[in-house]
């Protein structure tokens, strides 16, 4: 199974460490095929490539992918169009997000019927919900 994790980077690294443990958690169920999203050393200037190989290797990916689920507290352009993407491919699209810090989020989520939400505070809850979304939603 192929998981794709999105989450912010030129949006904003505040949440890269999360993103790190996502993926830790994510490669129980799969490979994750973006393990650079939670890397301290993408920064915002970050990655050394032109701005289309990064985007004609992310959409390979994402086209590729079974699962694509995404940090979306930082609001990030990238990771809203990878979702907008991924549900028009009907991939099975998770959403996590902290409403500590994101209360509401864009209705393009929030209202999206291919969308998945679910609002966690701490990573410790986390694993109940991965196991529970890939029970539910197991690859036929
Ligand atoms: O708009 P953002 O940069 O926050 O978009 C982040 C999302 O787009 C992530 O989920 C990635 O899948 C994808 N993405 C954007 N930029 C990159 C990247 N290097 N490498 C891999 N995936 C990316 C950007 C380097 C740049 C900061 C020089």
């Amino acid at each position: 199974m192929k998981i794709y994790f999105a989450g912010s980077i030129r949006g904003g690294r505040d949440d890269w460490y999360l993103y790190r443990e996502i993926i830790a958690l994510l490669s129980a169920y799969g490979d994750v095929l973006t393990e650079h999203i939670g890397s301290s050393e993408l920064a915002v200037t970050g990655e050394d490539l032109p701005d289309k190989e990064i985007y004609d290797r992310d959409l390979d990916w994402l086209k590729r992918c079974d699962y694509l689920v995404a940090e979306v507290t930082r609001p990030s352009l990238g990771v809203g169009f990878e979702i907008g993407k991924a549900t028009e491919w009907g991939k099975r699209v998770l959403c996590l997000y902290r409403p500590s810090i994101t209360p509401s989020l864009s209705a393009m989520l929030a209202g999206c019927e291919g969308v998945t939400l679910q609002a966690y505070e701490e990573i410790e809850e986390l694993q109940l919900v991965l196991a529970n979304h890939f029970s539910s939603t197991a690859m036929k």
